[in-house]
């Protein structure tokens, strides 16, 4: 499949449904909201889901206030697209209303893709975004200022701001053309990466100053347990962002964060600087992302699991 065949697709169509992921970020939200108001300007009707709450830092969005947690009940889409959700997990409960739809679109950046769908975009880059940029134009939709500020959005946060080595010529050469659409750059840095609540910064004191060190200091861990979310009045999508710590340590090779979610369930996120790939030891557990950044769920006492991730890790150095 290519872009333009995916937008001769999209033209014919009446009405779109896009999924968000669950636990959504700047980059599946920016995502969703551009191709929504893309699509709009075509005629074409779109709506969004996303299984979890919108973060309050992205409510700034144009168009997020009308994402709902599930799809109407008696009105039947064209199509189903998502974007920016590598499997089927990444959906959480929608994942069985998705599969139902007789024609669904897949849009995505990660490696560890499972092409889920009966159309499948899968493509390399920093950002989703970057993909639904390349959309947008095949489909021969003007970019305003509105959706420019959404795909920036997706840009920025999944690069770190321009951070991660995950940045091309082409992320750069995207983000200037949407600065000169009317993006407001400054605003979308601040509102994501300088804005934190008190809460939050609470939080990232108390698990930061806690950070282990394993394997002479090539491995940083940040344990968040349901206890720390809570002294510190916090909620679980504030620890965003935490795992980029361990790696500005010059001896961690792989940040590790493990993130309680219910008892003896932790949601892993790995960091690597290069020499590890980190998908692989996410894929042995169920879970996938990038080479220098994955996630997955695991069942079982911290330790335990702590133990096998080092193992993992060691055995890849
Ligand atoms: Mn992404």
């Amino acid at each position: 499949m290519t872009i333009t065949e995916i937008a001769t697709e999209l033209k014919t169509l009446k009405s779109v449904l896009i999924f968000s992921h669950n636990r959504p970020d700047g980059d599946t939200l920016g995502s969703a909201t551009a191709l929504r108001l893309a699509l709009k300007k075509l005629g074409v009707r779109a709506d969004i889901v996303c299984f979890s709450d919108i973060p309050d830092k992205l409510k700034y969005l144009s168009g997020v206030e009308f994402i709902s947690k599930e799809p109407l009940k008696d009105f039947k889409y064209s199509a189903y697209v998502s974007v920016d959700c590598s499997t089927e997990g990444m959906f959480s409960d929608l994942y069985s209303i998705y599969e139902k739809s007789p024609l669904t679109i897949n849009i995505d950046h990660h490696v560890s893709n499972t092409m889920y769908a009966k159309l499948n975009y899968v493509e390399n880059t920093a950002s989703c975004c970057e993909i639904i940029y390349s959309l947008i134009l095949a489909l021969g939709v003007e970019i305003d200022s509105d959706i420019a500020d959404c795909l920036l959005t997706g840009i920025v946060t999944d690069t770190g701001a321009f951070c991660h080595s995950n940045v091309t010529d082409n992320t750069l050469y995207v983000a200037s053309m949407l600065k000169k659409s009317g993006a407001d750059l400054h605003k979308i840095i601040k509102l994501n990466f300088k804005n934190q609540t008190k809460q939050r910064s609470d939080l990232y004191a108390s698990v930061i100053s806690k950070m282990r060190y394993r394997l002479d200091g090539k491995v940083g861990i940040l344990v968040i347990t349901k206890s720390d979310i809570e002294s510190a009045g916090a909620v679980d999508n504030m620890t965003e962002g935490f795992i980029d710590y361990p790696l500005t340590v010059d001896t961690v090779e792989v940040a590790i964060s493990l993130l309680e979610t219910s008892k003896n369930r932790y949601k892993i996120s790995l960091r690597s600087k290069g020499k590890v790939n980190v998908n692989e030891i996410a894929s042995l557990y169920g879970g996938g992302g990038h080479i220098l950044a994955s996630g997955a769920v695991l069942n079982g006492h911290l330790e335990d699991i702590i133990d096998k991730l080092c193992f993992n890790v060691e055995q890849r150095l």
